[in-house]
């Protein structure tokens, strides 16, 4: 059908601030050239992603000569730089954030009316790039908007997955993964730098020579070589020419393909080597927190460090000829968990086996550019190699990781003389069975900086996992609280809260979110706290039209909107969310309704596909979803809806709309969370364990408006010695009911059994998530909860004050504190 692109209202803008000029003009020109002469599409064409496309390719221009000199910027500065390594890179989509931080929103707009087209519409057809699996993963992609909008020098590296995130359906109540391959319609954002592709090498063999100058040499040879292939990404940041850049590599092979083989005739051979290099970048692996120990996981670790690594290398040789000596001082290197650790052997290899340093000068300036962040105290997704892996795949890395510990053994029995028992435990190879490299052991010898997530997860780890560590080096260990953009995470996910805030305080605080103190003093004004209302309640109209395409259930836009999206793991207790729900209905059900508080309660997340327990949760949540829902005796009293592919594009939806935003994870579990800020920063109110951020998201907000519950992370490590769920069951007539609903199947009377699994965790005295521990002191937090939103004046002073109290939570603050306690660079501001 031909398509008439119709004509639109021009929607309120998001913000006042200056933009770099108006532009609508040079923007439609591009959009008709790119779209009829690139694309070769006219009005006939159907489909809105060319238009999406002709449209971006248009931004991208305005972002490229940008880019181009903020690179010259950098290069004539000579400016120490920072790289960002990370395995995961959850950017989501780019289209509105780059015009927003190009600030060229409103001539967008404007051109995009003059076109017929809308810019919610051409959104849509933008995928998400979901190179990661959830808060690590936003966490680099928020750090990287943050540097540039601070005119940090600092370059992303990460890894181009052909398949990023698996998208989610669900089928019968259970989850199904389909592959996700985000790059069918080509990636308009990305560059290809064939001139800057690199040769890692894999297998074969050590041999030692001596060379001319007498000394001892090591060379790997008979090595099967694949190629990394830069793809670049320009990284804008607000509003101030600045654009850097994430840079992800590619696999692919050395040579194309054997024309010898094919010409024989065996097409499939001759093609094998190709694919055996391009599966390295093939998928991102599903995996949240959890360890793995799979070959080609840690091929995809030592490409993207072996890559990396050679580019700045080159760079630096290309400006500074052999002399290293002021390496240390002008690069620094994050590594973004254990992950890409093995960089720190890595980067040894290169300065001794390629550039000809001394083993002491090369450890030197190891040790001083290397800097290492923990993102998890869970011991199990703490990689580990085991040693036989490592040495048929990296046998050079096995050599220069065993001398590593050589030398830091005799450092720790210096230092504890005779303690053997020490020195076990501290070895980056633990003993037993069969031989592991311990990778976090090797960060952290490796680094001058250690730091966790959030003030509670670095001292945990302190005293916890790294104890020993600490001890020998308590001056690397230091804290850095996360953050998040609010530039995507304020201005452009929620536009009227945005425009509301700016025309009460300015627009001061897009660069310095401490600015929404300022807001506090509208807390109690009616008319304020009127506009507030609306705005908010807007905003849960969008979150119910959201999900709307999967569900057609009616929600009453009064009730509570309770949400919890994140991964489903059994730390972060979806399975207690649950459990209340399951309560409420029993509530319901016995006529208990006094002073009721609607409530909608929203639960969306991804299970790794091997976890067979957040599978069987994902399956309660949708099978008790099903009865309740569909139980006239319910009405809008009470829904649980489970929102099917969470990703980023959703909680830029859905994190405008909540009311109650559930961070309940067992005390001392979760590293940080972000999510937790997301929401608070648009207004809504947490439900939450004394963990990771949430206990610095009290301190700011204060106590009167935060919902405490649950035990602390000491009070969790002295129950567990003598935990009895069964016993606190039996003494808790609520909890009794709910576990009875359970156990008498009655969510899945057409399937027996299947939440036995499910049943039997929770009334295990080992369970480790002591979610029954905590059901009581949740339930009651709750019922604080239904009486401050019943009056509706107290929730919405509250939920101002959330938002104003959100300005510690920006990535800008995060990535200051790196920048002025561990990288130390100088600001560059772009040229003209
Ligand atoms: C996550 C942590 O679970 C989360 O608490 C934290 O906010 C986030 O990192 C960013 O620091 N960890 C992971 C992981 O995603 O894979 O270990």
């Amino acid at each position: 059908p031909k398509r008439q692109f119709k004509k639109s209202q021009p929607k309120t803008e998001i913000t006042k601030l200056p933009g770099l000029g108006m532009d609508t003009g040079g923007l439609k020109d591009d959009f008709k050239r790119y779209y009829g002469n690139r694309l070769g599409r006219d009005e006939n064409c159907a489909s809105l992603h060319y238009a999406y496309e002709a449209f971006s390719l248009a931004i991208s221009d305005r972002l490229i000569e940008r880019w181009k000199k903020t690179y010259n910027a950098y290069k004539q500065a000579d400016s120490k730089m920072a790289y960002y390594l990370s395995m995961e890179f959850l950017m989501g989509r780019t289209l509105s954030n780059a015009m927003l931080n190009l600030g060229i929103d409103e001539s967008a707009k404007s051109a995009l009316y003059d076109l017929g087209l809308e810019l919610e519409e051409l959104v849509e057809n933008e995928p998400d790039a979901g190179l990661g699996n959830g808060g690590l993963g936003r966490l680099a992609a928020c750090f990287i908007d943050s540097c540039a909008t601070l005119q940090l020098p600092v370059t992303g590296y990460g890894l181009r997955y052909e398949y990023g995130m698996f998208t989610q359906l669900i089928v019968n109540g259970e989850q199904v993964e389909k592959p996700d391959h985000w790059l069918r319609n080509g990636n308009v954002w990305e560059i290809e730098r064939l001139e800057y592709k690199q040769r890692i090498k894999f297998g074969g063999r050590t041999e030692t020579h001596v060379d001319e100058f007498g000394r001892k040499r090591v060379s790997w040879v008979d090595t099967h070589d694949v190629l990394a292939v830069p793809f670049d990404t320009p990284v804008p940041g607000y509003q101030n020419g600045t654009v850097n850049t994430l840079r992800l590599w590619k696999a692919t092979a050395t040579e194309e393909f054997n024309l010898d083989e094919f010409n024989a005739g065996d097409y499939a051979e001759s093609v094998a080597a190709k694919n055996t290099a391009e599966n390295i970048t093939m998928v991102l692996y599903p995996n949240d927190a959890n360890e793995n120990g799979k070959a080609l996981r840690l091929k995809q670790q030592y490409l993207l460090a072996s890559a990396s690594l050679q580019d700045v290398l080159e760079r630096w040789i290309g400006r500074h000829g052999n002399d290293f000596s002021q390496f240390a001082a002008k690069n620094c290197f994050q590594l973004n968990d254990t992950h890409p650790s093995i960089a720190v052997a890595e980067l040894m290899r290169l300065l001794i086996d390629v550039y000809g340093l001394e083993w002491y000068e090369a450890w030197l300036i190891t040790r001083e550019t290397m800097a290492y962040t923990n993102h998890t105290l869970l011991p199990e997704a703490l990689e580990r190699w085991s040693v036989s892996l490592f040495r048929s795949l990296l046998p050079r890395l096995l050599e220069i990781i065993f001398q590593i510990n050589a030398d830091f053994l005799t450092e720790v029995s210096a230092r504890w003389p005779g303690d053997i028992d020490r020195q076990r435990r501290m070895s980056l190879i633990e003993e037993g069975h069969e031989q592991h490299v311990r990778m976090a052991y090797l960060a952290i010898v490796g680094s001058f900086s250690v730091n966790g997530v959030a003030e509670l997860h670095s001292k945990l780890l302190q005293q916890g996992l790294f104890r020993d560590f600490y001890e020998l080096w308590p001056e690397k260990f230091n804290n850095k609280t996360n953050g998040v953009t609010p530039r995507r995470w304020l201005a452009s996910c929620n536009p009227d809260l945005a425009e509301l805030i700016t025309e009460t305080i300015g627009g001061g605080w897009l660069t310095d979110l401490t600015q929404l103190k300022k807001l506090e003093k509208y807390a109690d004004d009616k008319a304020f706290q009127k506009r507030w209302q609306e705005v908010r309640l807007n905003a849960k109209k969008r979150l119910v039209d959201y999900k709307k395409a999967e569900h057609d259930i009616d929600v009453n836009l009064d009730a509570l909107f309770d949400v919890q999206v994140k991964r489903i793991h059994e730390y972060k207790r979806q399975l207690l969310n649950v459990l209340h729900v399951i309560h409420l209905y029993d509530r319901i059900k016995r006529g208990d309704t006094a002073n009721w508080t609607s409530r909608c309660v929203l639960i969306g997340g991804k299970a790794a596909p091997g976890y067979f327990m957040a599978k069987r949760i994902i399956k309660l949540i949708n099978n008790v979803s099903e009865v309740i829902n569909n139980d006239p005796m319910v009405g809008d009293k009470l829904k649980l809806i489970f929102l099917p592919n969470y990703r980023v594009s959703g909680m830029e939806k859905i994190c405008p709309g909540a009311d109650l935003s559930e961070q309940i994870s067992t005390a001392g579990k979760e590293a940080s969370g972000t999510g937790n800020m997301k929401f608070m920063m648009n207004g809504a109110l947490t439900i939450g364990t004394l963990d990771g951020a949430n206990i610095e998201i009290r301190e700011e907000v204060g106590d009167e408006n935060f919902f405490l519950f649950g035990l602390t992370e000491q009070e969790v490590e002295e129950a567990r010695r003598h935990y009895d769920p069964v016993g606190i069951i039996e003494a808790d007539e609520d909890l009794k009911r709910v576990m009875n609903l359970l156990e008498m199947r009655y969510f899945n009377s057409f399937e027996p059994d299947i939440f036995d699994p499910v049943i039997a965790s929770l009334k295990s005295p080992y369970d480790p998530w002591m979610t029954i521990a905590d059901f009581r002191s949740f339930v009651d937090a709750q019922r604080r909860v239904e009486e401050a939103y019943r009056d509706q004046e107290r929730w919405t002073r509250m939920s101002i004050l959330n938002c104003a109290a959100s300005g510690k939570f920006s990535t800008d603050r995060t990535i200051a504190d790196y920048n002025n306690e561990i990288w130390k660079l100088t600001p560059i501001p772009a040229l003209d």
